[in-house]
């Protein structure tokens, strides 16, 4: 076996986890937090007693045109009806009847072009510009239930687009911009959009992307495509098909203000959302209106702690990923807030751009992920120092388990030492937070997601679905049914039961494909995708927390670490690391960082082989793309990179592998 002592490591098989990583330190909520949190722990109580009632209080945040009938029909799952019977409009919601209570002069979206351009649009200049949308949509023939392909940049016209669609009922699959004609052609086809709204191109690391060329391309290539409605936001010249392609400011600006939002069905689709995870064609994630209303709207409160009246709001996501979708869109707009929308980089012009943006338009609440975190660590404390950050209040990260060391950091060079910290987890299927500390009531231990919210339950479980105690690790599953679950994969419902309920049916578990552990104390440690985990020497253990360990080294930013095939101990450890700013690559750097995890978490975790690269594969929604690492340390061909933020660092991390150390 091996020379770890341990009990706890002894006791792991294939069929657990490994808790190696302990993390001592705790960070009770600030006082004023807790004097004024929005929600108390009175909250996880209350669900807990009648899950049902609390859910129903919290749909009470909406406006039913009906009300429902049944809080939960979950006879025949795994396709739960939340808010059965009751009728609603998603963009009544989220603007028309803010502008109704007073609100119209509140801003909804400060918006902050990558240029320097910037304009802010309230509460009831967004309600005339969704209302003029959806009335040109209905002229372009678009109607309840018909899908609406988006491809557009981080601009107003991308919420106000997704906006309208849920106004008539339509229902839109939003595509990341930076996705290929391709990825986008296979999206349309799918879900056999009739219409595609893009722009002619956006602002990007200081150059012109011109979108509208990639669309043409898929547009062309789309048969159920009858028009195409461009943004203009570059102006710069763009093909022209005359029978397809209509000018946003020319069909939308000449409509009327005027649109009655109609009511529909709780259950009534709102979206599509292609999730690809790591391998295979994307599933499209169907999300319908009621539930996924409720709980967007509810947690972005419970979690943000949003006063929508002071609070400045910033989720720095792409409106192409979840997190746009749920927390730059359905959420904040739903709860009434002021937010901000960045069209670009943080480093264009220079690498302080964020911190800029805080300090100009004072953000209180910012909501990021842990790849653009251990970037500015990368870039060091020194940048954001130049700003006033004092505004923030609230921290918040999304994406990726983040390391106790990145979460400090954020903390302390971001937070100035003061604010709470939000991890949280959750995914496209879950449509909405899960599992997270609130900031008013949570005692936060850093790079744990800590506990689940009030009427959500997760649990730990092995292989065959037992749970697992306190201090041991396994698999992340939900127990129970939630309101913004996704109601299954468009066009094939079967791969929806495959992929997410069939491994414990018995159970009648969502398994999520993650690992986690709980501690001591029950809290929740996400360890990373179950497709990623090493198997060392028999030893099951988490990419996360060899990463967590070699980052807590202070000359590391980001790590990422793969099990390569390994003859004698099943897989050995390979870890690609990027250093901090004004650290250089030295002899003994290999040996140190392998002690020093050694020492962190056991040798059992030591990494045989460190490679220095300066950066790391990455998706759109800068997850790190471990296959493709894996298949550089198995030394393989490297697979479909089609996900992949930027094609080029796989080259960069190729050529530094002759150098690599062998030991
Ligand atoms: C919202 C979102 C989902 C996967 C999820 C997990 C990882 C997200 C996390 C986290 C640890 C967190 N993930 N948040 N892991 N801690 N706070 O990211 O949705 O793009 O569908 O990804 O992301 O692996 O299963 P999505």
């Amino acid at each position: 076996m091996t020379d770890d002592t341990d009990d706890a490591a002894n006791a792991v098989n294939q069929e657990t986890l490994s808790n190696l990583l302990k993390e001592n330190r705790r960070f009770p909520p600030p006082q004023d937090v807790a004097d004024h949190a929005n929600v108390t722990a009175e909250a996880y109580a209350e669900a807990d007693a009648d899950r049902e009632a609390f859910w129903a209080a919290q749909a009470e945040r909406l406006h039913w045109e009906q009300p429902w009938t049944q809080v939960l029909d979950w006879s025949e799952p795994p396709v739960a009806k939340w808010f059965v019977g009751g009728k609603l409009n998603a963009a009544y919601n989220c603007v028309d009847r803010h502008v109704e209570a007073g609100n119209g002069d509140r801003v909804a979206i400060h918006f902050e072009g990558e240029p320097g351009d910037s304009r802010s649009l309230t509460y009831a200049e967004l309600k005339d510009e969704v209302c003029k949308a959806a009335n040109a949509l209905v002229e372009l023939g678009v109607g309840a239930g018909d899908r609406v392909a988006v491809y557009l940049p981080m601009i107003p016209e991308a919420a106000v687009a997704m906006l309208a669609c849920a106004r008539i009922g339509a229902v839109h699959s939003v595509c990341f911009a930076a996705f290929s004609p391709e990825a986008l052609r296979g999206r349309i086809e799918d879900a056999g959009a009739k219409l595609l709204i893009t722009a002619d191109g956006y602002h990007r690391r200081g150059s012109v992307v011109n979108l509208k060329a990639n669309a043409d391309e898929a547009a062309a290539a789309s048969p159920t495509i009858e028009k195409v409605l461009v943004v203009r936001r570059t102006g710069h010249d763009v093909q022209w098909e005359q029978d397809r392609d209509v000018w946003w400011h020319e069909s939308v600006d000449r409509q009327s203000t005027d649109h009655t939002a109609e009511g529909f069905d709780s259950e009534h689709p709102l979206y599509i959302l292609y999730t690809s995870g790591t391998t295979g064609k994307p599933k499209g994630i169907l999300h319908t209106t009621g539930g996924y209303l409720t709980q967007a709207s509810y947690t972005h409160h419970a979690v943000f702690d949003l006063k929508p009246e002071t609070d400045v709001y910033w989720c720095t996501a792409d409106v192409g990923w979840v997190t746009g979708h749920s927390y730059i869109v359905y959420g904040p707009l739903a709860n009434g807030a002021t937010e901000v929308m960045y069209e670009g980089t943080p480093d264009t012009p220079h690498q302080g751009r964020f911190w800029e943006i805080v300090q100009k338009y004072k953000v209180t609440l910012l909501y990021t992920a842990p790849t653009a975190i251990r970037t500015f660590m990368k870039w060091g404390s020194a940048i954001p120092a130049k700003f006033d950050l004092s505004s923030l209040r609230l921290l918040g990260s999304v994406g990726e388990p983040i390391n106790p060391e990145a979460w400090i950091w954020y903390r302390e060079s971001i937070g100035g030492g003061r604010t709470p910290v939000v991890d949280t987890w959750w995914q496209t299927e879950t449509g909405a937070i899960m599992i997270s500390p609130l900031p008013g009531v949570t005692e936060a231990k850093p790079g744990s997601a800590m506990r689940p919210l009030p009427g959500i339950s997760a649990n730990v479980v092995d292989k065959d679905g037992n749970i697992v105690g306190n201090g041991h690790g396994g698999l992340l599953v939900l127990d129970k049914p939630w309101p913004s679950m996704a109601r299954g994969i468009w066009g094939d419902q079967q791969r929806f039961i495959d992929t997410y309920w069939a491994r414990f049916a018995d159970q009648g578990y969502y398994f999520a494909g993650d690992g986690a552990k709980k501690d001591e104390d029950g809290d929740l440690w996400l360890l990373g995708r179950v497709d990623d985990i090493m198997l060392v020497s028999g030893h099951n253990i988490s990419t996360t927390e060899v990463e967590s360990a070699l980052v807590s080294y202070p000359a590391v930013a980001e790590a990422a670490v793969v099990g390569a095939k390994d003859e004698t101990t099943g897989q050995r450890i390979v870890a690609f690391v990027i250093l901090r700013g004004g650290n250089e690559e030295h002899e003994e750097l290999a040996e140190t960082l392998r002690d020093h995890v050694s020492k962190a978490i056991g040798p059992i975790a030591k990494p045989r082989q460190i490679i220095v690269v300066p950066e790391l594969p990455k998706t759109r929604s800068g997850k790190i793309m471990r296959r493709l690492l894996r298949d550089v340390a198995e030394d393989r061909a490297i697979g479909d990179t089609t996900t992949l933020a930027d094609s080029t660092v796989m080259d960069l991390i190729s050529a530094k592998l002759p150098h690599a150390d062998e030991d």
